[in-house]
């Protein structure tokens, strides 16, 4: 971690708070480690789908989940590092351009879950310049609370897809953790879209 990071004004919690308060209707991807904590810690909803531990995924995920459910807002929060890992998924949503899609990113420039060691955005990586320039038609960035209101309105209802890079302040949270078996958190998620006959029920 870095010292610039541990003064980052914006509160990863209050932002998922936010997130799940601000789009009660939308169907939520949480990346693995501490974006999966922060949801939780927000409200363990149905229509959340946490990864836990497949790191890189979660923009890929929440794509085909876009794509499938074009009439709801799908909404992936991940970390930098997680994002970090799975770059190439961000061309591939550019060119797909599900226009229901946002992806926010929790930029606490550090891999918070396995020791706090620094990623590559603490080195200057700029994930909105990537998003840009694989042709995201929608970019917001924030790294102070004045600046969050207007790209938290943007992931709701900005037009797609949308990357939203906020820069969090690097701290541990307490835990707060989802059911563990993930057979059973994709069920609870399918049963919640699609209803029991999804599940065999
Ligand atoms: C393929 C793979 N490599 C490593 C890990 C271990 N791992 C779990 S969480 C994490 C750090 C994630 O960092 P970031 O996405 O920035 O989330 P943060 O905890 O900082 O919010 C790592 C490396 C993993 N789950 N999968
Ligand atoms: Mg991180």
């Amino acid at each position: 971690m870095t010292d610039r990071a541990n003064t980052f004004e914006i509160r990863r919690r209050e932002v998922a708070q936010r997130l799940l308060d601000e789009n009660p209707d939308a169907l939520v991807i949480a990346g693995l480690g501490a974006t999966v904590w922060d949801l939780t810690a927000a409200g363990d909803r149905h229509s959340t789908f946490p990864l836990w531990g497949a790191m890189g995924g979660a923009a890929a995920m929440g794509l085909g989940l876009a794509l499938a459910q074009p009439e709801k807002r799908v909404i992936v929060v991940t970390g930098d590092g997680e994002q970090l890992m799975g770059l190439g998924a961000l061309a591939t949503v550019a060119v797909q351009r599900p226009g229901n899609l946002a992806i926010v990113v929790f930029d606490n420039e550090s891999y918070g879950e396995t020791g706090m060691q620094a990623t590559h955005t603490a080195a200057g990586v700029d994930l909105a310049g990537i998003a840009r320039a694989a042709g995201f038609p929608t970019i917001v960035s924030a790294s102070t609370n004045a600046e969050l209101d207007d790209a938290l309105r943007t992931v709701s209802s900005g037009k797609g897809p949308v990357f939203a890079w906020l820069k969090v302040r690097a701290e541990a949270s307490p835990f707060a953790l989802p059911p563990k078996d993930g057979a059973w958190l994709k069920d609870r998620f399918r049963r919640h879209l699609l209803g029991p006959a999804a599940v065999g029920e």
